[in-house]
């Protein structure tokens, strides 16, 4: 199955900050597809429940140096 989480990631500043995001979520288990957005701040991806979960996104996120939260 596939599910979509919208995320808040606080603390991008530049256009390196999203390629950062991206490449990180882009690598993890289970994440299909990850668009991150600076102007918006926000973050959406796609993944398999089966593999990894909304929290260990954040988490990922959060491993990297920004914050990141459910944007719902
Ligand atoms: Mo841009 Mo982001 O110079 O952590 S890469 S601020």
């Amino acid at each position: 199955g596939t599910l979509v989480g919208q995320f808040i990631i606080r603390g991008m500043t530049c256009a390196a900050c999203v390629n950062s995001v991206e490449g990180i979520l882009r690598k993890l288990p289970g994440v299909k597809r990850a668009i991150v957005a600076l102007t918006t701040s926000l973050g959406e991806v796609e993944y398999d429940p089966s593999i990894t979960s909304k929290d260990e996104i954040i988490n990922a996120i959060e491993n990297a140096g920004f914050e990141a939260s459910l944007a719902q």
